[in-house]
């Protein structure tokens, strides 16, 4: 029989990229949408895994959570561990305001994976795509920073431009999951 994941998010965009990763490691998966504690820290790993940890504390299952910043390198990695509630409040135009008059547009996304079993420490799984904060928004698709956000390697597109198995060809969230997969499958 396969295996299952369990992941933990209120992100439904996140759990279908998620299901596409882990559909190529022939892993199922199932969105648990309970809530998590986020606890506000400087550090997206310690954010990731307060919520590893509630979550297995309120489920008693093995389970995912994947926790994901934009930094930009202009605005010394503003929003970073603060991007949800960044984007909850001055939103994509606020970013776009606070970029207007500079030219250094480098950003990337980090993300971090972290499972947890119950009764044992979060292991972690990390993923970073390089790219740049464009002047304006273009796109439908995805969520969040996605309209202002371009990969490097994406051919100019931004991330809302690209269908979901596009954005996952170079995706921080999607390079967290491979590597979290990988390693999952074979135990
Ligand atoms: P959880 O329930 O899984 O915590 P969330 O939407 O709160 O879902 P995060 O805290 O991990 O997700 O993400 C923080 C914010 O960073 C999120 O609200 C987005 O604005 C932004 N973000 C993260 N990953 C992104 C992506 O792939 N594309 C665009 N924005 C992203």
């Amino acid at each position: 029989m396969g295996k299952v994941a369990f992941f933990a998010t209120g992100n439904v965009h996140k759990f279908n990229e998620a299901r596409f990763v882990f559909s190529e490691f022939k892993v199922a998966v199932a969105m648990l949408k309970v809530k998590t504690v986020e606890i506000q820290d400087s550090d997206i790993e310690n954010i990731a895994v307060a919520s590893a940890l509630d979550a297995v504390k309120k489920c008693s299952l093995p389970i995912v959570v994947e926790d994901a910043g934009l930094f930009i390198r202009a605005l010394n990695g503003f929003p970073g561990p603060y991007s949800s509630y960044v984007f909850q409040t001055i939103g994509v135009n606020g970013v776009l305001k606070l970029m207007k008059d500079i030219d250094d547009r480098e950003a990337y996304f980090h993300s971090v994976v972290a499972f947890c079993r119950p009764r044992e420490k979060p292991i972690m799984f990390h993923g970073k795509v390089e790219g740049r904060i464009v002047h304006e928004e273009r796109g439908d698709e995805g969520f969040g920073f996605d309209p202002i956000f371009t990969p490097l390697k994406g051919g100019g597109k931004t991330f809302a431009e690209m269908g979901l198995e596009e954005k996952n060809r170079f995706s921080h969230r999607a390079l967290a999951l491979r590597n979290f997969a990988e390693w999952y499958i074979r135990q």
